[in-house]
Protein backbone atom coordinates (compact mmCIF):
# COMPACT_ATOMS: atom_id res chain seq x y z
CA UNK A 1 0.00 0.00 0.00
CA UNK A 2 0.91 3.43 -0.56
CA UNK A 3 0.67 6.56 2.08
CA UNK A 4 1.04 9.82 1.32
CA UNK A 5 4.79 10.55 2.00
CA UNK A 6 3.92 14.20 0.84
CA UNK A 7 2.14 14.54 4.39
CA UNK A 8 3.29 16.90 6.42
CA UNK A 9 4.60 15.79 10.43
CA UNK A 10 2.44 18.68 11.32
CA UNK A 11 -1.37 19.87 10.13
CA UNK A 12 -2.86 23.04 10.92
CA UNK A 13 -4.71 22.95 13.45
CA UNK A 14 -7.67 24.28 14.99
CA UNK A 15 -7.62 24.88 18.80
CA UNK A 16 -10.34 24.18 20.67
CA UNK A 17 -11.19 24.51 24.78
CA UNK A 18 -7.83 25.64 25.13
CA UNK A 19 -7.28 27.88 28.80
CA UNK A 20 -7.53 31.67 27.79
CA UNK A 21 -4.14 32.09 29.23
CA UNK A 22 -2.43 29.32 27.17
CA UNK A 23 0.55 31.35 25.08
CA UNK A 24 1.84 29.90 21.85
CA UNK A 25 4.50 32.14 19.91
CA UNK A 26 6.74 31.89 16.77
CA UNK A 27 10.42 32.23 18.11
CA UNK A 28 13.14 32.74 15.24
CA UNK A 29 16.74 31.08 15.84
CA UNK A 30 18.83 33.48 13.75
CA UNK A 31 22.80 33.82 13.57
CA UNK A 32 25.73 33.27 12.11
CA UNK A 33 26.58 29.75 10.49
CA UNK A 34 27.61 27.35 12.04
CA UNK A 35 26.56 28.80 15.67
CA UNK A 36 24.54 26.00 16.71
CA UNK A 37 20.98 26.60 16.10
CA UNK A 38 20.18 23.57 14.37
CA UNK A 39 21.34 21.87 17.27
CA UNK A 40 19.35 23.85 19.81
CA UNK A 41 16.56 23.01 17.65
CA UNK A 42 17.24 19.46 18.20
CA UNK A 43 18.11 19.32 21.91
CA UNK A 44 14.68 20.80 23.01
CA UNK A 45 12.49 19.00 20.50
CA UNK A 46 14.06 15.70 21.41
CA UNK A 47 14.32 14.26 17.80
CA UNK A 48 16.89 15.22 14.89
CA UNK A 49 14.53 17.35 13.07
CA UNK A 50 17.40 19.45 11.42
CA UNK A 51 20.48 18.16 10.34
CA UNK A 52 24.11 19.41 11.77
CA UNK A 53 27.43 19.14 10.30
CA UNK A 54 30.48 20.73 11.27
CA UNK A 55 30.48 22.55 8.12
CA UNK A 56 29.03 26.09 7.91
CA UNK A 57 25.69 26.60 5.38
CA UNK A 58 24.07 23.25 6.54
CA UNK A 59 20.53 24.70 6.64
CA UNK A 60 19.10 25.76 3.46
CA UNK A 61 15.59 25.88 4.69
CA UNK A 62 13.13 27.67 7.17
CA UNK A 63 12.96 24.75 9.75
CA UNK A 64 10.04 24.28 12.40
CA UNK A 65 10.46 22.55 15.11
CA UNK A 66 7.22 22.42 17.59
CA UNK A 67 7.32 22.40 21.85
CA UNK A 68 4.34 22.10 23.17
CA UNK A 69 2.53 21.29 27.00
CA UNK A 70 -0.15 22.23 28.79
CA UNK A 71 0.46 25.76 29.19
CA UNK A 72 2.02 27.11 26.13
CA UNK A 73 3.93 25.95 22.77
CA UNK A 74 6.26 27.16 21.06
CA UNK A 75 7.37 27.14 17.56
CA UNK A 76 10.84 27.40 16.49
CA UNK A 77 11.99 28.58 13.18
CA UNK A 78 15.46 27.03 12.59
CA UNK A 79 16.97 29.47 9.62
CA UNK A 80 20.24 29.50 7.05
CA UNK A 81 23.06 31.32 9.06
CA UNK A 82 23.47 34.58 7.86
CA UNK A 83 26.44 34.88 5.58
CA UNK A 84 27.71 36.97 2.77
CA UNK A 85 27.93 34.85 -0.75
CA UNK A 86 27.94 35.47 -4.27
CA UNK A 87 25.24 32.66 -5.46
CA UNK A 88 21.87 33.10 -5.55
CA UNK A 89 21.52 29.92 -3.59
CA UNK A 90 23.58 32.10 -0.54
CA UNK A 91 21.14 35.18 -0.63
CA UNK A 92 17.84 33.21 -1.06
CA UNK A 93 19.64 32.01 2.02
CA UNK A 94 19.87 34.69 3.57
CA UNK A 95 16.48 36.15 2.89
CA UNK A 96 14.71 33.13 4.55
CA UNK A 97 16.56 33.71 8.04
CA UNK A 98 15.65 37.69 7.71
CA UNK A 99 11.79 37.30 6.84
CA UNK A 100 11.68 34.46 9.65
CA UNK A 101 12.87 36.77 12.14
CA UNK A 102 9.95 39.65 10.48
CA UNK A 103 7.37 37.03 10.94
CA UNK A 104 8.44 36.19 14.65
CA UNK A 105 7.00 36.98 18.16
CA UNK A 106 10.69 36.55 19.42
CA UNK A 107 14.22 36.36 18.48
CA UNK A 108 16.60 34.12 19.70
CA UNK A 109 20.01 35.73 18.19
CA UNK A 110 22.55 33.16 18.58
CA UNK A 111 26.82 33.04 18.61
CA UNK A 112 29.42 30.83 19.70
CA UNK A 113 30.48 32.43 22.35
CA UNK A 114 33.99 29.81 22.55
CA UNK A 115 35.00 32.18 19.88
CA UNK A 116 35.66 36.04 20.10
CA UNK A 117 33.46 37.76 18.32
CA UNK A 118 34.18 38.63 14.96
CA UNK A 119 33.06 41.56 12.64
CA UNK A 120 30.42 39.18 10.52
CA UNK A 121 28.69 38.87 14.38
CA UNK A 122 29.14 42.72 15.46
CA UNK A 123 27.17 43.44 12.28
CA UNK A 124 24.59 40.74 12.66
CA UNK A 125 23.70 42.34 16.37
CA UNK A 126 23.73 45.96 15.52
CA UNK A 127 21.85 44.86 12.15
CA UNK A 128 18.76 43.18 14.58
CA UNK A 129 19.48 46.06 17.01
CA UNK A 130 18.61 49.21 14.87
CA UNK A 131 15.31 49.04 16.34
CA UNK A 132 14.15 48.03 12.99
CA UNK A 133 12.37 44.77 14.59
CA UNK A 134 10.15 45.46 17.68
CA UNK A 135 10.15 41.75 19.35
CA UNK A 136 11.84 41.21 22.29
CA UNK A 137 15.93 40.30 21.33
CA UNK A 138 17.34 37.52 23.51
CA UNK A 139 21.22 36.73 23.10
CA UNK A 140 22.13 33.37 23.05
CA UNK A 141 25.72 32.75 24.23
CA UNK A 142 26.29 29.36 22.83
CA UNK A 143 28.96 26.35 23.01
CA UNK A 144 29.78 27.25 27.11
CA UNK A 145 31.33 24.10 27.18
CA UNK A 146 34.23 25.12 25.16
CA UNK A 147 34.75 28.40 26.28
CA UNK A 148 36.15 30.29 29.33
CA UNK A 149 33.27 31.05 32.19
CA UNK A 150 35.58 34.04 33.13
CA UNK A 151 34.95 35.41 29.59
CA UNK A 152 31.31 35.04 29.55
CA UNK A 153 30.57 38.33 31.54
CA UNK A 154 32.64 40.09 29.51
CA UNK A 155 31.54 39.17 26.56
CA UNK A 156 27.29 39.96 27.58
CA UNK A 157 28.79 43.48 28.40
CA UNK A 158 30.44 43.65 24.75
CA UNK A 159 26.74 42.61 23.47
CA UNK A 160 25.10 44.68 24.94
CA UNK A 161 27.32 47.59 24.26
CA UNK A 162 26.01 46.95 20.77
CA UNK A 163 22.27 45.84 22.09
CA UNK A 164 21.48 48.42 24.72
CA UNK A 165 17.71 47.29 24.84
CA UNK A 166 18.39 43.83 24.24
CA UNK A 167 15.86 41.35 26.29
CA UNK A 168 17.92 39.20 27.83
CA UNK A 169 21.28 37.37 27.71
CA UNK A 170 21.27 33.42 28.10
CA UNK A 171 24.50 31.15 27.74
CA UNK A 172 23.66 27.48 26.70
CA UNK A 173 25.34 24.75 25.55
CA UNK A 174 23.35 23.23 22.82
CA UNK A 175 25.25 20.32 22.33
CA UNK A 176 24.99 19.49 26.27
CA UNK A 177 22.02 20.70 26.89
CA UNK A 178 23.44 23.16 29.35
CA UNK A 179 20.66 25.93 30.65
CA UNK A 180 18.54 25.13 27.67
CA UNK A 181 15.61 24.97 29.75
CA UNK A 182 16.65 28.18 31.64
CA UNK A 183 16.64 29.12 27.81
CA UNK A 184 13.26 27.90 27.25
CA UNK A 185 11.46 29.35 30.89
CA UNK A 186 13.24 33.14 28.99
CA UNK A 187 11.77 32.30 25.91
CA UNK A 188 8.12 31.35 27.69
CA UNK A 189 8.35 34.58 29.56
CA UNK A 190 8.01 36.62 26.04
CA UNK A 191 5.19 34.48 24.13
CA UNK A 192 2.08 36.13 23.44
CA UNK A 193 -1.64 34.58 24.81
CA UNK A 194 -2.92 32.67 21.72
CA UNK A 195 -4.20 28.93 21.43
CA UNK A 196 -1.90 26.70 19.87
CA UNK A 197 -1.33 26.92 16.30
CA UNK A 198 0.16 23.34 15.60
CA UNK A 199 -1.69 20.00 16.66
CA UNK A 200 0.42 19.24 20.35
CA UNK A 201 0.91 15.98 19.19
CA UNK A 202 3.31 16.95 16.31
CA UNK A 203 7.01 18.10 16.26
CA UNK A 204 8.07 19.23 12.85
CA UNK A 205 6.23 20.69 9.81
CA UNK A 206 8.40 18.77 7.30
CA UNK A 207 7.28 15.39 5.60
CA UNK A 208 8.96 12.34 5.38
CA UNK A 209 10.28 12.94 2.38
CA UNK A 210 11.97 16.08 3.36
CA UNK A 211 13.47 14.81 5.96
CA UNK A 212 14.71 12.24 4.03
CA UNK A 213 16.49 14.52 1.64
CA UNK A 214 17.86 16.78 4.31
CA UNK A 215 19.05 13.09 5.87
CA UNK A 216 21.07 12.56 2.67
CA UNK A 217 22.48 16.05 2.41
CA UNK A 218 23.69 15.70 5.73
CA UNK A 219 25.66 12.68 4.98
CA UNK A 220 27.45 14.59 1.77
CA UNK A 221 28.13 17.57 3.89
CA UNK A 222 30.34 15.14 6.15
CA UNK A 223 31.94 13.24 3.49
CA UNK A 224 32.65 15.86 1.00
CA UNK A 225 35.19 18.87 1.75
CA UNK A 226 36.21 21.87 -0.11
CA UNK A 227 33.25 23.40 -2.58
CA UNK A 228 31.24 20.02 -3.30
CA UNK A 229 28.71 20.25 -0.44
CA UNK A 230 28.11 23.74 -1.14
CA UNK A 231 27.28 22.95 -4.29
CA UNK A 232 25.42 19.85 -3.82
CA UNK A 233 21.53 18.82 -3.66
CA UNK A 234 19.27 16.18 -2.66
CA UNK A 235 15.83 15.41 -4.80
CA UNK A 236 13.33 12.37 -3.67
CA UNK A 237 12.65 10.85 -6.94
CA UNK A 238 10.31 8.14 -4.75
CA UNK A 239 9.12 7.36 -1.34
CA UNK A 240 7.09 4.72 -1.45
CA UNK A 241 5.61 2.82 2.24
CA UNK A 242 5.11 -0.81 1.83
CA UNK A 243 3.52 -3.01 4.96
CA UNK A 244 6.93 -3.02 7.03
CA UNK A 245 9.43 -0.93 5.11
CA UNK A 246 10.02 2.33 3.05
CA UNK A 247 11.18 2.63 -0.27
CA UNK A 248 13.46 5.61 -1.27
CA UNK A 249 15.10 6.93 -4.09
CA UNK A 250 17.16 9.75 -4.50
CA UNK A 251 19.08 11.56 -6.50
CA UNK A 252 22.16 13.86 -5.70
CA UNK A 253 22.34 17.12 -8.07
CA UNK A 254 25.99 18.33 -8.46
CA UNK A 255 26.92 21.73 -10.13
CA UNK A 256 29.37 19.91 -12.29
CA UNK A 257 30.87 17.24 -14.41
CA UNK A 258 33.97 17.36 -12.04
CA UNK A 259 32.31 16.90 -9.28
CA UNK A 260 30.13 13.30 -10.13
CA UNK A 261 33.30 10.84 -9.56
CA UNK A 262 34.20 12.35 -6.60
CA UNK A 263 30.69 11.80 -4.73
CA UNK A 264 30.96 8.54 -5.92
CA UNK A 265 33.88 7.70 -5.03
CA UNK A 266 36.75 4.65 -6.05
CA UNK A 267 34.35 1.75 -7.02
CA UNK A 268 31.22 3.44 -5.73
CA UNK A 269 32.84 3.62 -2.09
CA UNK A 270 31.86 6.79 -1.21
CA UNK A 271 28.10 6.82 -2.56
CA UNK A 272 27.86 3.43 -0.31
CA UNK A 273 29.15 4.98 2.76
CA UNK A 274 26.81 7.95 2.11
CA UNK A 275 24.06 5.44 1.76
CA UNK A 276 24.35 3.10 4.78
CA UNK A 277 24.74 6.06 6.91
CA UNK A 278 22.27 7.83 5.56
CA UNK A 279 19.59 4.80 5.62
CA UNK A 280 20.75 4.34 9.48
CA UNK A 281 19.75 7.67 10.43
CA UNK A 282 16.44 7.50 8.63
CA UNK A 283 15.37 3.81 9.91
CA UNK A 284 15.91 5.72 13.87
CA UNK A 285 13.85 8.38 12.76
CA UNK A 286 11.16 6.63 11.02
CA UNK A 287 11.13 3.58 12.90
CA UNK A 288 10.96 1.18 10.31
CA UNK A 289 13.27 -0.27 7.74
CA UNK A 290 14.66 1.67 4.76
CA UNK A 291 15.58 0.72 1.36
CA UNK A 292 17.54 3.34 -0.26
CA UNK A 293 18.55 3.73 -3.44
CA UNK A 294 20.80 6.70 -4.67
CA UNK A 295 22.20 7.94 -7.99
CA UNK A 296 24.17 11.60 -8.96
CA UNK A 297 23.03 13.97 -11.74
CA UNK A 298 24.86 17.21 -12.67
CA UNK A 299 22.24 20.02 -13.16
CA UNK A 300 25.66 22.89 -14.10
CA UNK A 301 25.13 25.45 -11.59
CA UNK A 302 22.27 25.18 -10.37
CA UNK A 303 22.88 27.20 -7.19
CA UNK A 304 23.09 30.22 -9.07
CA UNK A 305 19.91 29.33 -11.55
CA UNK A 306 16.91 30.66 -10.03
CA UNK A 307 14.26 28.53 -12.13
CA UNK A 308 16.33 25.42 -10.74
CA UNK A 309 16.55 26.50 -7.20
CA UNK A 310 12.44 27.12 -7.80
CA UNK A 311 12.27 23.08 -8.45
CA UNK A 312 14.55 22.32 -5.53
CA UNK A 313 12.13 24.35 -3.37
CA UNK A 314 14.95 27.12 -2.37
N1 LIG B 1 31.11 22.13 21.63
C1 LIG B 1 29.90 22.45 21.17
N2 LIG B 1 29.62 22.30 19.87
C2 LIG B 1 28.40 22.65 19.46
C3 LIG B 1 27.41 23.17 20.34
N3 LIG B 1 26.30 23.42 19.61
C4 LIG B 1 26.57 23.07 18.34
N4 LIG B 1 27.83 22.60 18.23
C5 LIG B 1 28.51 22.12 17.02
O1 LIG B 1 28.62 23.20 16.11
C6 LIG B 1 28.53 22.72 14.76
C7 LIG B 1 27.46 23.48 14.01
O2 LIG B 1 26.19 23.17 14.57
P1 LIG B 1 24.83 23.46 13.79
O3 LIG B 1 23.74 23.18 14.75
O4 LIG B 1 24.82 22.74 12.48
O5 LIG B 1 24.98 25.01 13.53
P2 LIG B 1 23.96 25.99 12.73
O6 LIG B 1 24.00 27.30 13.43
O7 LIG B 1 22.65 25.35 12.59
O8 LIG B 1 24.70 26.12 11.34
P3 LIG B 1 24.08 26.53 9.88
O9 LIG B 1 22.93 25.62 9.61
O10 LIG B 1 25.22 26.28 8.96
O11 LIG B 1 23.70 27.96 9.96
C8 LIG B 1 28.26 21.21 14.86
O12 LIG B 1 29.48 20.54 14.72
C9 LIG B 1 27.71 21.06 16.28
O13 LIG B 1 27.96 19.77 16.82
C10 LIG B 1 27.75 23.30 21.72
O14 LIG B 1 26.96 23.70 22.57
N5 LIG B 1 29.01 22.93 22.07
MG1 LIG C 1 21.58 24.81 10.91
Amino acid sequence: MTIDSEETFAPQFEAEDYDENYRCGLVALLGRPNVGKSTLLNKIIGSKVAIVTPKPQTTRHRILGIHSDEHQQIVFVDTPGIHRGNQQLNRNMVKVAYTAAEEADVLCIMQDASKPMDRGTIALIERFADGRLPQPRIHVLNKIDQSNKDRLLPRILEIQQLDPTATAFVPISAKKGLQVDGLVKEISKHLPKRQPMYDPEWFTDQSQRQLAAEYVREQVFLSMYQEIPFQTAVEIEEFTELENKIEIAAVIIVGSERHKPMIIGKDGALMKHIGIKTREGLEELLGCQVNLKLWVKVQVDWFDKPHLLQELGL
